[in-house]
């Protein structure tokens, strides 16, 4: 890329009389451009991401950012009279529910910038995740309409390169759009976009909002086997061209890694291709197939596990469905012969109770299979994959998630990585490893980390004020939980610690209490009815307090609107606490906590997922553990009783009482249901995700957060260990990772 013709470009850009529209594309179309004409040597082996989602946000800062040129872009611009800051008005590109969708935009990031060949393949849906905005207090959903207003100048349709995907039904064209993720090398992020006629198009019409539960089945088949078709399709086709129809050496060009289940359908569609075109007999192409793929999983909650109705499938995809049904027969074969038990084999199979077990597929053809965080890890090892393990101890390894520094550091922290730079020099922003030197118990550096964090919480202070229209406290701590909202994450049980500390402060217990401020941002999946009342609960908690003038001086909660990436960047940097509170051995990792530790927040957390390993890098003596660890819950099981659990523990009887006494108005009987998921047994048993148990430690978490914080120094030195040693969660580390340890690329 020719940075000068490039800023000569921006400097021979006229703002006057256009719209910020106008010069989005413009500015946008110019860096395409350099980009575009970066010529780039093929190389030899590639690694292909398989996922149905990608959270990638606003593109233009990150670009800029990646061309090396937003500052002098900032410039130039503001010479013209144009505030670039303009396009935080441009819509997230948000094709992808939370964590797992998240990870894949970051992994595309660092893949660049190390300069890893890294593919991406998924769905252009016309429709992202929903827009989401409170009418009195409950959540009310808006199609995401992304393309509208801003366009997507970030993309190329590529017209030349489309490809028919069969369905018994229909057929669809997957029309590829091509998003380059600049850095060291340029990558590509192929979507695809069904056209056809008007039930084809419906295929990448919307992201499915269900996250971790099952849902709306036929058309997430399709949209699966849709994306997973043509991707396969178009890397076969261009082998046989370059190489023949021998397919021994296809895996010494390709490595395919699946982002979870959600496109196990491509091994399904690799195999018909390999045995009904190229005459292949099914153990010739699953060997090869098991020389090409991998898998990550990302969650073992049981409903958020794929199983597909093999009915269902025949209908659709018969050709698919046999053979699943074929791979199956085979599997159950090798094992046969290699003398795993009954059991065993029927855990594993790929068939089990009518249904296709997705994961079960992707274990079985996988070279490799990760989890995304040591415990988690640990967890499939014991339990999910405990037969797979036994018999094959190398397949599974541990990869912890990381995330991109670029966006959850530079970009949304600019005061932060300038006093890295004038602390360290410049070389921290190859390797972050470099930030560990820096001196946290250096008087003068404390101050002025201090200082960034004020001004971080004055910017997130401002950005809220103006997005809600509520004034945050001033001089308060800034805690946050940002995240999918979810029982096993546990938003209700922060809600009911929330109450705690209420009626504490209004019963004169606190004397002492620091102002407080808890920010929540989640969405709630459109089906997902108690999460939905969670919100609700928590809304009715924040006009409570609010309205309240004993308290409201010192206690505010406020949940912001449409929680999404670039809210997301606002709330990382100016937090002081980070709330991490799932249910120990549910959250396979999170992520949300590596980018507020790498920004300097103190997690509340419990022993799981990757907040075991933050406490183990930044010390768990500069962070706030409690609760139950996994061995705890597990031995609670069929052991704890909510309901005797709540009348031994007045304090917490007090709270839940809420609920049900009239506090609040509840017309509906929403807090009423909330109420009965603690104490009766519904789709789960009563308080599955022990919440009441769980809770009393949680609010003599945050009473120590409240007191450590009034000796400012003592805290924020915390704060700077959690920055500066949060390079292990840099997505750096982990695309090194999966590079040496699974892709050899
Ligand atoms: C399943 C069946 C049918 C329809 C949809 C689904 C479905 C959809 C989305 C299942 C799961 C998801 C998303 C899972 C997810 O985001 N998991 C998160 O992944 C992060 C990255 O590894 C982790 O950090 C989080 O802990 C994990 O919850």
């Amino acid at each position: 890329m020719n940075r000068e013709r490039l800023i000569e470009t921006f400097r021979n850009i006229d703002v006057k009389n256009k719209t910020a529209v106008e010069l989005y594309k413009e500015i946008s179309s110019a860096c395409m451009n350099e980009i575009l004409s970066e010529k780039q040597k093929a190389p030899v082996r590639c690694a292909y991401y398989f996922s149905v989602e990608y959270l990638m946000g606003r593109m233009f800062f990150n670009n800029l950012l990646a061309l090396g040129i937003l500052d002098e872009a900032r410039e130039i611009f503001a010479k013209k009279g144009f505030d670039l800051n303009t396009f935080e008005d441009v819509e997230d590109a948000a094709l992808g529910n939370g964590g797992l969708g998240r990870l894949a935009a970051c992994y595309l990031d660092s893949a660049a910038n190390l300069g890893y060949p890294l593919y991406g393949f998924g769905i252009r849906y016309k429709y992202g995740l929903f827009r989401q905005k409170f009418v009195g207090g409950e959540q009310v959903e808006e199609a995401d309409d992304w393309l509208k207003t801003w366009g997507d100048p970030w993309s190329v349709r590529r017209s030349d390169e489309k490809i028919e995907v069969h369905f018994a039904d229909m057929t669809v064209t997957a029309v590829p759009y091509d998003m380059p993720i600049y850095g060291k090398s340029v990558n590509i992020l192929r979507l695809f976009q069904a056209e056809g006629d008007g039930e084809a198009e419906k295929i990448s019409e919307y992201l499915y909002p269900a996250d971790d539960c099952e849902e709306g089945k036929l058309l997430r088949i399709r949209q699966e086997y849709f994306f997973s078709a043509a991707a396969v399709g178009q890397l076969v086709q261009k082998y046989v061209k370059k190489y023949g129809k021998n397919f021994e050496h296809f895996p010494e060009f390709h490595v395919f890694q699946l982002n979870d289940t959600h496109a196990v359908f491509a091994v399904a569609e690799f195999l018909r291709l390999l045995t009904k075109e190229y005459r292949l007999t099914l153990p010739h192409a699953a060997e090869i197939a098991k020389r090409t793929f991998n898998y990550t999983n990302h969650t073992i909650l049981p409903e958020a596990l794929e199983c597909w109705d093999v009915t269902l499938v025949e209908k659709i995809l018969p050709e698919i469905a046999q053979i699943l049904t074929r791979l199956h027969i085979l599997a159950k074969r090798e094992w046969d012969t290699c003398g795993y038990r009954k059991a065993e084999i029927e855990e594993m199979s790929i068939v089990r109770g009518g249904k296709y077990s997705m994961a079960n597929v992707a274990v079985y053809i996988s070279g490799r299979v990760n989890g995304v965080a040591e415990i988690h890890t640990k967890i499939l090892k014991e339990r999910l994959f405990s037969a797979a393990y036994k018999h094959a101890p190398d397949k599974l390894l541990n990869v912890t998630n990381g995330v991109t520094q670029r966006r959850w550091l530079l970009l949304c922290n600019e005061e932060l990585a300038n006093f890295y730079d004038i602390h360290l020099g410049h070389g921290w922003r190859k390797n972050l490893q470099a930030i560990s030197e820096i001196n946290c118990d250096d008087e003068e550096l404390l101050a002025e980390f201090a200082k960034i964090k004020a001004e971080k919480k004055r910017q997130l202070a401002a950005y809220i004020e103006r997005k809600e229209g509520v004034k945050l406290l001033e001089n308060a701590i800034y805690i946050a939980q940002v995240k999918r909202l979810h029982e096993y994450k546990r938003q209700f049980m922060t809600a009911l610690a929330i109450l705690r500390i209420y009626f504490d402060l209004k019963n004169g217990k606190l004397p002492d209490f620091t102002p407080t401020v808890f920010i929540f941002g989640a969405k709630a999946a459109g089906s997902y009815r108690r999460a939905k009342e969670i919100i609700l609960f928590l809304n009715k908690i924040a006009e409570l307090i609010a309205n309240d003038e004993d308290v409201n001086a010192r206690l505010q909660v406020v949940f912001v609107q449409n929680y999404d990436v670039s809210y997301a960047e606002k709330i990382v940097a100016g937090s002081d606490v980070s709330l991490q509170v799932s249910t120990a051995g549910f959250e396979a990792s999170g992520t949300g906590n590596m980018k507020l530790m790498m920004n300097g927040a103190v997690t509340v957390g419990t022993m799981d997922g990757a907040n075991i390993e933050i406490v183990e890098e930044a010390g768990k003596e500069n962070n706030y553990i409690f609760g139950a660890t996994v061995e705890e819950i597990n031995a609670l099981e069929g052991v704890y009783d909510p309901v005797a659990f709540a009348e031994e523990h007045p304090r917490i009887k007090r709270v839940t009482d809420t609920l049900t006494d009239g506090t609040f108005e509840d017309k509906d009987g929403k807090l009423m249901d909330l109420a009965s998921s603690l104490f009766e047994q519904t789709y789960n048993r009563a308080d599955h995700y022990y919440v009441l148990y769980d809770l009393l430690p949680l609010v003599e978490a945050l009473l120590k957060v409240n007191e450590e914080y009034k000796d400012k120094t003592l805290f924020v030195k915390k704060q700077l260990k959690n920055a500066t040693r949060s390079a292990f969660f840099s997505s750096d580390r982990a695309i090194k990772t999966y590079a040496e340890k699974i892709w050899k690329i």
